[in-house]
Protein backbone atom coordinates (compact mmCIF):
# COMPACT_ATOMS: atom_id res chain seq x y z
CA UNK A 1 0.00 0.00 0.00
CA UNK A 2 1.29 4.01 -0.66
CA UNK A 3 2.10 5.39 2.31
CA UNK A 4 2.54 9.59 2.77
CA UNK A 5 3.13 11.22 5.92
CA UNK A 6 0.07 12.39 7.28
CA UNK A 7 2.20 15.19 8.93
CA UNK A 8 3.24 16.72 5.98
CA UNK A 9 1.48 20.01 5.28
CA UNK A 10 1.81 19.54 1.49
CA UNK A 11 0.36 16.13 1.84
CA UNK A 12 -2.63 17.90 3.83
CA UNK A 13 -3.01 20.56 1.49
CA UNK A 14 -3.84 17.87 -2.05
CA UNK A 15 -5.94 15.86 0.04
CA UNK A 16 -8.06 19.27 0.84
CA UNK A 17 -8.05 20.16 -3.10
CA UNK A 18 -10.86 17.69 -3.71
CA UNK A 19 -13.06 19.14 -1.00
CA UNK A 20 -11.91 23.15 -1.53
CA UNK A 21 -15.32 23.65 -3.90
CA UNK A 22 -17.53 21.93 -1.85
CA UNK A 23 -16.35 23.92 1.33
CA UNK A 24 -16.24 27.32 -0.22
CA UNK A 25 -20.11 26.54 -1.06
CA UNK A 26 -21.55 25.73 2.06
CA UNK A 27 -19.51 28.12 3.99
CA UNK A 28 -20.99 31.02 2.30
CA UNK A 29 -24.30 29.33 2.35
CA UNK A 30 -24.27 29.25 6.26
CA UNK A 31 -22.45 32.70 6.60
CA UNK A 32 -25.82 33.89 4.59
CA UNK A 33 -27.66 31.80 7.14
CA UNK A 34 -25.95 33.26 10.41
CA UNK A 35 -25.81 37.04 8.46
CA UNK A 36 -29.39 37.17 9.03
CA UNK A 37 -29.60 36.27 12.91
CA UNK A 38 -26.96 38.83 13.43
CA UNK A 39 -23.96 36.71 13.82
CA UNK A 40 -20.20 37.27 11.67
CA UNK A 41 -19.26 33.62 11.01
CA UNK A 42 -15.94 34.40 10.61
CA UNK A 43 -15.73 35.83 14.23
CA UNK A 44 -17.34 32.41 15.08
CA UNK A 45 -14.35 30.18 12.87
CA UNK A 46 -11.58 32.17 14.77
CA UNK A 47 -12.93 31.27 17.98
CA UNK A 48 -13.35 27.77 16.76
CA UNK A 49 -9.62 28.11 15.24
CA UNK A 50 -8.34 29.08 18.60
CA UNK A 51 -10.05 25.86 20.55
CA UNK A 52 -7.39 23.97 21.75
CA UNK A 53 -7.88 20.34 23.40
CA UNK A 54 -5.50 17.85 25.09
CA UNK A 55 -5.03 14.07 23.59
CA UNK A 56 -4.23 12.06 26.36
CA UNK A 57 -1.11 9.53 25.86
CA UNK A 58 -2.89 6.43 27.10
CA UNK A 59 -5.94 7.28 24.46
CA UNK A 60 -3.39 6.61 21.69
CA UNK A 61 -3.47 3.18 22.65
CA UNK A 62 -6.28 0.44 22.11
CA UNK A 63 -8.18 -0.02 25.23
CA UNK A 64 -10.08 -2.86 26.73
CA UNK A 65 -12.55 -3.74 29.69
CA UNK A 66 -11.78 -6.12 32.61
CA UNK A 67 -13.04 -9.20 30.26
CA UNK A 68 -10.57 -8.47 27.55
CA UNK A 69 -8.98 -6.18 25.45
CA UNK A 70 -8.05 -6.62 21.41
CA UNK A 71 -4.93 -5.40 20.45
CA UNK A 72 -5.12 -2.60 17.28
CA UNK A 73 -2.44 -2.57 14.25
CA UNK A 74 0.84 -0.59 15.10
CA UNK A 75 -0.10 0.66 18.50
CA UNK A 76 2.60 3.02 19.85
CA UNK A 77 5.15 0.65 22.10
CA UNK A 78 6.26 3.87 24.35
CA UNK A 79 5.86 7.80 24.94
CA UNK A 80 7.87 8.65 22.07
CA UNK A 81 5.92 6.64 19.65
CA UNK A 82 2.81 7.83 21.22
CA UNK A 83 3.62 11.82 20.74
CA UNK A 84 3.85 10.56 17.23
CA UNK A 85 0.49 9.66 16.38
CA UNK A 86 -0.30 12.57 18.78
CA UNK A 87 1.22 14.46 15.94
CA UNK A 88 -0.76 13.34 12.89
CA UNK A 89 -4.05 13.98 15.64
CA UNK A 90 -2.83 17.49 15.72
CA UNK A 91 -1.45 18.05 11.98
CA UNK A 92 -4.72 16.76 10.68
CA UNK A 93 -7.50 18.96 12.90
CA UNK A 94 -4.87 21.36 14.23
CA UNK A 95 -7.10 21.45 17.42
CA UNK A 96 -4.77 18.79 19.71
CA UNK A 97 -1.41 20.93 20.13
CA UNK A 98 -0.15 19.05 23.62
CA UNK A 99 -0.85 15.88 25.37
CA UNK A 100 -1.58 14.61 28.75
CA UNK A 101 0.88 12.14 30.18
CA UNK A 102 0.32 9.35 32.40
CA UNK A 103 2.68 8.32 34.82
CA UNK A 104 4.16 5.64 35.47
CA UNK A 105 3.19 4.39 32.28
CA UNK A 106 4.94 7.11 30.42
CA UNK A 107 7.70 7.20 32.67
CA UNK A 108 11.21 8.05 30.49
CA UNK A 109 14.76 8.36 31.95
CA UNK A 110 14.89 11.56 29.18
CA UNK A 111 12.73 14.09 29.31
CA UNK A 112 14.60 16.60 28.24
CA UNK A 113 14.51 14.46 24.90
CA UNK A 114 10.80 13.75 25.47
CA UNK A 115 10.27 17.74 25.60
CA UNK A 116 12.54 18.15 21.75
CA UNK A 117 10.68 15.16 20.35
CA UNK A 118 7.45 16.84 21.09
CA UNK A 119 8.59 20.34 19.99
CA UNK A 120 9.71 18.61 16.74
CA UNK A 121 6.63 17.58 16.26
CA UNK A 122 4.40 20.55 17.07
CA UNK A 123 3.55 19.24 20.57
CA UNK A 124 3.76 20.59 24.25
CA UNK A 125 2.69 19.22 27.46
CA UNK A 126 -0.56 19.73 29.37
CA UNK A 127 -1.55 18.06 33.14
CA UNK A 128 0.49 15.23 33.96
CA UNK A 129 -1.60 12.43 35.76
CA UNK A 130 -0.54 10.59 38.36
CA UNK A 131 -1.42 6.71 39.29
CA UNK A 132 -1.85 5.28 42.37
CA UNK A 133 -5.03 3.53 41.44
CA UNK A 134 -2.63 0.46 40.32
CA UNK A 135 0.91 -1.40 42.02
CA UNK A 136 3.61 -1.15 39.46
CA UNK A 137 6.38 -3.81 39.46
CA UNK A 138 8.96 -3.85 42.07
CA UNK A 139 6.71 -0.91 44.27
CA UNK A 140 7.41 -1.59 48.07
CA UNK A 141 3.92 -1.17 48.93
CA UNK A 142 0.71 -2.02 48.09
CA UNK A 143 -2.62 0.14 46.74
CA UNK A 144 -5.02 -2.81 47.26
CA UNK A 145 -6.30 -1.05 49.82
CA UNK A 146 -6.19 2.50 48.91
CA UNK A 147 -3.18 5.59 48.33
CA UNK A 148 -3.23 9.00 49.59
CA UNK A 149 -6.21 7.81 51.70
CA UNK A 150 -4.48 4.15 53.16
CA UNK A 151 -5.27 3.46 56.79
CA UNK A 152 -1.24 2.79 56.78
CA UNK A 153 0.60 6.49 56.84
CA UNK A 154 3.75 4.39 54.89
CA UNK A 155 1.56 3.77 52.22
CA UNK A 156 -0.30 7.40 52.06
CA UNK A 157 3.78 8.50 52.15
CA UNK A 158 4.32 5.99 48.94
CA UNK A 159 2.00 7.69 47.46
CA UNK A 160 2.79 11.31 47.70
CA UNK A 161 5.94 10.53 46.86
CA UNK A 162 4.83 9.63 43.43
CA UNK A 163 2.61 12.83 42.64
CA UNK A 164 5.88 15.11 43.84
CA UNK A 165 7.74 13.03 41.33
CA UNK A 166 4.84 13.71 38.57
CA UNK A 167 5.57 16.95 39.26
CA UNK A 168 8.85 17.01 38.92
CA UNK A 169 8.93 14.94 36.14
CA UNK A 170 5.92 17.62 34.47
CA UNK A 171 8.35 20.49 35.22
CA UNK A 172 10.90 19.39 32.99
CA UNK A 173 8.24 19.17 30.05
CA UNK A 174 6.99 22.54 30.56
CA UNK A 175 3.97 20.94 31.94
CA UNK A 176 2.02 23.23 34.73
CA UNK A 177 -0.72 21.27 35.82
CA UNK A 178 -0.95 17.98 38.01
CA UNK A 179 -4.43 15.93 37.86
CA UNK A 180 -5.10 13.71 40.80
CA UNK A 181 -7.91 11.10 40.55
CA UNK A 182 -7.47 8.10 42.96
CA UNK A 183 -9.35 4.84 42.76
CA UNK A 184 -9.19 4.99 47.07
CA UNK A 185 -12.82 3.90 48.33
CA UNK A 186 -14.75 1.16 49.84
CA UNK A 187 -16.39 -2.01 48.24
CA UNK A 188 -18.72 -2.89 51.54
CA UNK A 189 -20.34 -1.06 53.93
CA UNK A 190 -18.17 -1.21 57.39
CA UNK A 191 -14.68 -1.67 55.11
CA UNK A 192 -13.83 2.54 55.75
CA UNK A 193 -14.67 4.64 58.11
CA UNK A 194 -16.08 7.75 55.21
CA UNK A 195 -15.15 10.78 57.21
CA UNK A 196 -11.63 10.03 58.42
CA UNK A 197 -11.26 8.60 54.97
CA UNK A 198 -11.94 12.02 53.58
CA UNK A 199 -9.34 13.41 56.39
CA UNK A 200 -6.31 11.46 55.14
CA UNK A 201 -6.76 12.53 51.77
CA UNK A 202 -6.88 16.41 52.87
CA UNK A 203 -3.83 15.44 54.53
CA UNK A 204 -2.28 13.78 51.97
CA UNK A 205 -3.30 15.71 49.25
CA UNK A 206 -1.70 18.82 51.58
CA UNK A 207 1.85 17.89 50.91
CA UNK A 208 1.08 17.14 47.54
CA UNK A 209 -0.18 20.82 47.45
CA UNK A 210 2.77 21.97 48.94
CA UNK A 211 4.95 21.07 46.28
CA UNK A 212 3.55 22.61 43.71
CA UNK A 213 5.68 25.64 41.63
CA UNK A 214 4.16 29.00 41.72
CA UNK A 215 2.08 28.76 38.70
CA UNK A 216 1.29 24.94 39.05
CA UNK A 217 -2.61 24.01 39.50
CA UNK A 218 -3.62 21.01 40.75
CA UNK A 219 -7.00 19.26 39.67
CA UNK A 220 -8.60 17.41 41.49
CA UNK A 221 -10.89 14.53 39.62
CA UNK A 222 -14.29 13.35 41.31
CA UNK A 223 -15.27 9.79 39.66
CA UNK A 224 -19.06 8.05 41.09
CA UNK A 225 -17.58 4.75 41.42
CA UNK A 226 -15.27 2.29 40.00
CA UNK A 227 -12.79 0.36 40.98
CA UNK A 228 -14.74 1.15 44.42
CA UNK A 229 -18.07 -0.13 43.87
CA UNK A 230 -19.90 0.77 47.13
CA UNK A 231 -18.40 4.35 48.10
CA UNK A 232 -15.26 6.43 46.33
CA UNK A 233 -13.42 8.80 48.52
CA UNK A 234 -13.84 11.85 46.06
CA UNK A 235 -17.12 10.53 44.55
CA UNK A 236 -18.45 14.11 43.70
CA UNK A 237 -18.28 17.25 42.72
CA UNK A 238 -18.67 18.41 46.22
CA UNK A 239 -16.05 16.23 47.97
CA UNK A 240 -13.64 17.74 45.30
CA UNK A 241 -15.00 21.34 45.71
CA UNK A 242 -14.20 20.57 49.67
CA UNK A 243 -10.97 19.62 49.17
CA UNK A 244 -10.36 22.38 46.42
CA UNK A 245 -10.72 24.70 49.00
CA UNK A 246 -9.18 23.54 51.73
CA UNK A 247 -6.25 23.19 49.82
CA UNK A 248 -6.09 26.59 48.47
CA UNK A 249 -6.32 29.07 45.58
CA UNK A 250 -4.16 26.73 43.43
CA UNK A 251 -6.57 23.49 43.77
CA UNK A 252 -9.33 23.05 41.12
CA UNK A 253 -12.66 20.80 40.28
CA UNK A 254 -11.82 18.80 37.69
CA UNK A 255 -14.85 17.50 35.45
CA UNK A 256 -14.70 14.17 33.46
CA UNK A 257 -18.01 14.08 32.01
CA UNK A 258 -18.48 10.31 32.16
CA UNK A 259 -17.92 10.52 35.81
CA UNK A 260 -21.57 11.01 36.97
CA UNK A 261 -24.62 8.92 37.45
CA UNK A 262 -26.80 8.51 34.47
CA UNK A 263 -29.11 11.76 34.12
CA UNK A 264 -26.82 13.88 36.54
CA UNK A 265 -26.92 17.78 35.20
CA UNK A 266 -23.24 18.16 34.41
CA UNK A 267 -23.62 21.44 32.80
CA UNK A 268 -25.34 22.56 36.28
CA UNK A 269 -22.59 21.10 38.25
CA UNK A 270 -19.80 23.21 35.58
CA UNK A 271 -22.08 26.08 36.14
CA UNK A 272 -21.69 26.25 40.09
CA UNK A 273 -18.05 25.64 40.02
CA UNK A 274 -17.52 28.67 37.44
CA UNK A 275 -19.41 30.27 40.53
CA UNK A 276 -17.19 29.37 42.88
CA UNK A 277 -14.16 30.00 40.52
CA UNK A 278 -12.91 26.46 40.95
CA UNK A 279 -13.64 25.03 37.27
CA UNK A 280 -10.14 23.35 36.44
CA UNK A 281 -10.88 21.42 33.36
CA UNK A 282 -12.30 18.85 31.74
CA UNK A 283 -11.65 14.93 30.76
CA UNK A 284 -14.30 15.18 27.56
CA UNK A 285 -15.82 11.53 26.87
CA UNK A 286 -19.43 10.33 26.73
CA UNK A 287 -21.13 7.60 28.34
CA UNK A 288 -24.56 5.58 28.28
CA UNK A 289 -24.48 3.25 31.49
CA UNK A 290 -21.43 3.07 33.06
CA UNK A 291 -18.84 3.67 31.11
CA UNK A 292 -16.66 6.51 31.46
CA UNK A 293 -14.68 6.41 28.17
CA UNK A 294 -16.53 6.73 24.91
CA UNK A 295 -15.98 8.80 22.24
CA UNK A 296 -17.06 12.81 22.82
CA UNK A 297 -20.63 13.80 21.93
CA UNK A 298 -21.27 9.97 20.36
CA UNK A 299 -24.44 9.59 22.74
CA UNK A 300 -25.60 12.80 24.33
CA UNK A 301 -24.30 15.44 21.72
CA UNK A 302 -26.85 17.69 23.50
CA UNK A 303 -26.07 17.12 26.82
CA UNK A 304 -22.16 18.26 25.75
CA UNK A 305 -23.56 21.18 23.93
CA UNK A 306 -25.23 22.29 26.75
CA UNK A 307 -21.72 22.13 28.56
CA UNK A 308 -20.26 24.26 26.46
CA UNK A 309 -23.37 27.01 26.64
CA UNK A 310 -22.52 27.16 30.41
CA UNK A 311 -18.14 27.36 29.10
CA UNK A 312 -19.75 30.64 26.67
CA UNK A 313 -21.25 32.70 29.02
CA UNK A 314 -19.04 31.83 31.43
CA UNK A 315 -16.51 33.02 28.97
CA UNK A 316 -18.79 36.21 27.64
CA UNK A 317 -19.64 37.26 31.28
CA UNK A 318 -15.44 37.32 32.12
CA UNK A 319 -15.97 35.15 35.25
CA UNK A 320 -12.84 35.92 37.46
CA UNK A 321 -10.72 32.58 37.58
CA UNK A 322 -12.05 31.37 34.38
CA UNK A 323 -9.65 29.06 32.07
CA UNK A 324 -10.70 25.63 32.07
CA UNK A 325 -7.83 22.84 30.57
CA UNK A 326 -9.74 20.90 28.13
CA UNK A 327 -8.67 17.51 28.11
CA UNK A 328 -9.88 13.86 26.15
CA UNK A 329 -9.83 11.05 28.26
CA UNK A 330 -11.15 8.48 26.59
CA UNK A 331 -10.40 4.47 25.53
CA UNK A 332 -11.01 3.22 22.42
CA UNK A 333 -11.56 -0.31 22.45
CA UNK A 334 -13.29 -0.95 19.16
CA UNK A 335 -12.46 1.75 16.75
CA UNK A 336 -8.87 2.85 15.39
CA UNK A 337 -7.78 5.45 17.90
CA UNK A 338 -6.11 8.14 16.03
CA UNK A 339 -9.61 8.61 14.62
CA UNK A 340 -11.53 8.54 17.44
CA UNK A 341 -9.50 11.42 18.91
CA UNK A 342 -9.67 13.11 15.44
CA UNK A 343 -13.62 12.69 15.48
CA UNK A 344 -13.96 13.58 19.57
CA UNK A 345 -11.37 17.15 19.15
CA UNK A 346 -14.25 17.86 16.24
CA UNK A 347 -17.27 17.27 18.17
CA UNK A 348 -16.26 19.55 21.29
CA UNK A 349 -15.14 22.57 18.60
CA UNK A 350 -18.93 21.50 17.04
CA UNK A 351 -20.25 22.04 20.37
CA UNK A 352 -18.52 24.89 20.60
CA UNK A 353 -19.50 26.92 17.66
CA UNK A 354 -22.83 25.66 18.47
CA UNK A 355 -22.96 27.52 21.65
CA UNK A 356 -21.26 30.53 20.30
CA UNK A 357 -24.04 31.12 17.89
CA UNK A 358 -27.03 31.41 20.24
CA UNK A 359 -28.87 34.59 19.80
CA UNK A 360 -27.82 35.66 23.58
CA UNK A 361 -29.55 38.91 23.47
CA UNK A 362 -32.88 37.17 22.26
CA UNK A 363 -32.68 34.28 24.80
CA UNK A 364 -32.08 36.87 27.43
CA UNK A 365 -34.80 38.88 26.48
CA UNK A 366 -37.14 35.87 26.70
CA UNK A 367 -36.10 34.53 30.06
CA UNK A 368 -36.56 37.87 31.24
CA UNK A 369 -39.95 37.77 29.96
CA UNK A 370 -40.09 34.20 31.23
CA UNK A 371 -41.41 33.31 27.53
CA UNK A 372 -39.92 29.49 28.43
CA UNK A 373 -40.55 28.29 24.88
CA UNK A 374 -39.07 30.71 22.99
CA UNK A 375 -36.00 30.41 25.47
CA UNK A 376 -35.78 26.84 24.84
CA UNK A 377 -36.55 26.97 20.90
CA UNK A 378 -33.72 29.96 20.94
CA UNK A 379 -31.59 27.84 22.51
CA UNK A 380 -31.80 24.88 20.72
CA UNK A 381 -31.61 26.80 17.48
CA UNK A 382 -27.79 26.58 17.93
CA UNK A 383 -27.56 23.07 18.56
CA UNK A 384 -29.97 22.28 15.48
CA UNK A 385 -27.35 24.74 13.08
CA UNK A 386 -24.92 22.42 11.29
CA UNK A 387 -21.60 24.24 11.99
CA UNK A 388 -19.59 21.51 10.03
CA UNK A 389 -18.64 24.04 7.67
CA UNK A 390 -17.13 26.32 9.95
CA UNK A 391 -14.99 23.63 11.79
CA UNK A 392 -13.51 22.72 8.41
CA UNK A 393 -12.84 26.80 7.57
CA UNK A 394 -11.18 26.64 10.93
CA UNK A 395 -9.22 23.80 9.83
CA UNK A 396 -8.38 25.11 6.57
CA UNK A 397 -7.08 28.29 8.26
CA UNK A 398 -4.40 26.33 9.98
CA UNK A 399 -3.44 24.38 7.17
CA UNK A 400 -4.95 21.29 8.45
CA UNK A 401 -7.55 18.89 6.98
CA UNK A 402 -10.72 19.23 5.54
CA UNK A 403 -11.83 15.65 6.06
CA UNK A 404 -9.02 14.30 8.69
CA UNK A 405 -10.45 10.59 8.60
CA UNK A 406 -10.46 10.62 4.94
CA UNK A 407 -7.09 12.51 4.68
CA UNK A 408 -5.75 9.94 7.77
CA UNK A 409 -6.90 6.89 5.65
CA UNK A 410 -5.63 7.62 2.52
CA UNK A 411 -2.38 8.19 3.65
CA UNK A 412 -1.83 4.32 4.81
CA UNK A 413 -0.53 5.65 8.70
CA UNK A 414 -1.68 3.16 10.37
CA UNK A 415 -0.77 0.05 8.19
CA UNK A 416 2.92 1.61 7.90
CA UNK A 417 2.97 1.61 11.86
CA UNK A 418 1.93 -1.57 11.93
CA UNK A 419 5.17 -2.60 9.91
CA UNK A 420 7.51 0.15 12.01
CA UNK A 421 6.40 -1.12 15.54
CA UNK A 422 6.85 -5.15 15.77
CA UNK A 423 6.11 -6.33 19.07
CA UNK A 424 4.28 -8.47 21.55
CA UNK A 425 0.87 -6.56 22.20
CA UNK A 426 -0.79 -7.86 25.10
CA UNK A 427 -4.06 -9.35 25.25
CA UNK A 428 -5.27 -9.01 28.59
CA UNK A 429 -7.89 -7.08 30.27
CA UNK A 430 -7.75 -3.30 31.30
CA UNK A 431 -8.08 0.28 30.56
CA UNK A 432 -5.11 0.33 28.59
C1 LIG B 1 -10.06 7.13 35.42
C2 LIG B 1 -10.03 8.63 35.35
C3 LIG B 1 -8.66 9.19 35.17
C4 LIG B 1 -7.84 8.40 34.18
C5 LIG B 1 -7.93 6.92 34.45
C6 LIG B 1 -7.14 6.12 33.41
O1 LIG B 1 -11.37 6.66 35.27
O2 LIG B 1 -10.87 9.08 34.34
O3 LIG B 1 -8.72 10.51 34.70
O4 LIG B 1 -6.53 8.81 34.37
O5 LIG B 1 -9.27 6.52 34.42
MN1 LIG C 1 -10.63 11.15 33.65
MN1 LIG D 1 -12.58 7.81 33.81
Amino acid sequence: MNYADPRDANYIASANQSHASALAADYTALGVQLERRGIKIDEITRAVANFKVAIPSWGVGTGGTRFGRFPGQGEPRNVFEKLEDCAVIHRLTGATPTVSLHLPWDRTDDYKGLREHGAALGLGFDAMNSNTFQDQVGQALSYKYGSLTHTDPAVRAQAVAHNIDCIKAGALLGSRALTVWIGDGANFPGQSHLGRAFERYLESTASIYKALPEDWRMFIEHKMYEPAFYATVIQDWGSSLMAAQTLGPKAFCLVDLGHHAPNVNIEMIVARLVHAQRLGGFHFNDSKYGDDDLDAGSIEPFRLFLVFNELVEAELAKAPNFRPAHMLDQSHNVTDPIESLMTSAIELQRAYAQALIVERPKLHEYRIGNDVLMAAQTLKRGFTTDVTPILAQARVSKGAAIDPVGAYRASGYRAKCGEMRPGKQSLGGGIV
